[in-house]
Formats: C-alpha cells, structure tokens, sequence
C-alpha cells in the first residue's frame, strides 16, 4: 500500500516536470544554430561560422562536418547545440571584428577581422580550445595572443 501511495506521487512529479519542461522549451531559443556543412559559402550573412575541422570542413568526412552559425555573442559555447572545444576553423562573415577565446572570455585569444577567415586554428594554440565568442569593435585579443583572467 504505501510503495503503490509513492509510486502515484511519483507519477504526479514526472507529469509537472513534462509540462514545465515542454513551456521552458518553446522560451529557449539556441543562441547558435548547429548543421552539417562545409565551404565559407554555407556561411549565412551576418554570422560567425565555426567549424568543426581545418579547411571550412572541406575536408571532413561526411557526417562529421559540423558547423555553428552564430550571430550574436556567446560566452560559454559548452551549452546546446554545444559547440565548446571544438572548432578548428572560423569564418567572420560580419562587418565586425570578431575574437575567439579559449575560456569565458580569457585565455588564448585570436581577432579575426570582419569578413575574414582563419582555415586551421592551430596556428594560434586554439585547434579544439575556442570556448566563447565576443562580436565586438571594442574588445580585441591583445598582442600577447592572451587575456588573462
Ligand atoms: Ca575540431
């Protein structure tokens, strides 16, 4: 009898936790998109597009070329569609300076200028390491390649 009592409030719960989340979902909106794709000409206007491996992707095998069109800030690219640690080239398709940062905002740091592209972020310690994103005229990775915290 009472195992059955909490199995019901049990059931209870889970239904209050379906409806909260089904109402959280349709409020969140993904601050970046995640597709497969390859080239700079997959790039939409007016975004930044990671990408998964060296080259645009161009190289990737099929399946596995995924890239993230953003078109505002994101400090904290470890959230969904995650993208955190994982591009390997970039494309500013903006009119505005773009830098990439190892950590929130921190660490190893690259400018990439507006409508232009790096094809292996490696060259600057940050292959699999870029964690945010900031869209901005105002702040620039500094000669030192770093920011500290
Ligand atoms: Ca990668």
């Amino acid at each position: 009898m009472t195992s059955r009592v909490v199995l019901m409030a049990m059931t209870v719960v889970a239904a209050a936790g379906v409806i909260a989340g089904a109402g959280q979902a349709s409020a969140d909106v993904p601050p970046f998109s995640e597709a497969q794709g390859s080239g700079l000409d997959e790039c939409d206007a007016n975004r930044v597009c990671l990408y998964t491996s060296p080259r645009y992707n161009e190289n990737a095998p099929a399946g596995s070329a995924w890239m993230w069109q953003l078109k505002s800030s994101q400090p904290n690219l470890h959230v969904a569609p995650t993208a955190g640690d994982e591009p390997d080239s970039v494309f500013n398709n903006t009119d505005s300076p773009v830098t990439l940062y190892q950590h929130y905002y921190v660490g190893l740091c690259v400018t990439v200028g507006p409508g232009r592209a790096i094809e292996d972020l490696d060259h600057y310690g940050l292959k699999n390491q870029v964690s945010s994103v900031r869209i901005s005229t105002t702040y620039v990775c500094p000669s030192t390649g770093s920011v500290s915290p």
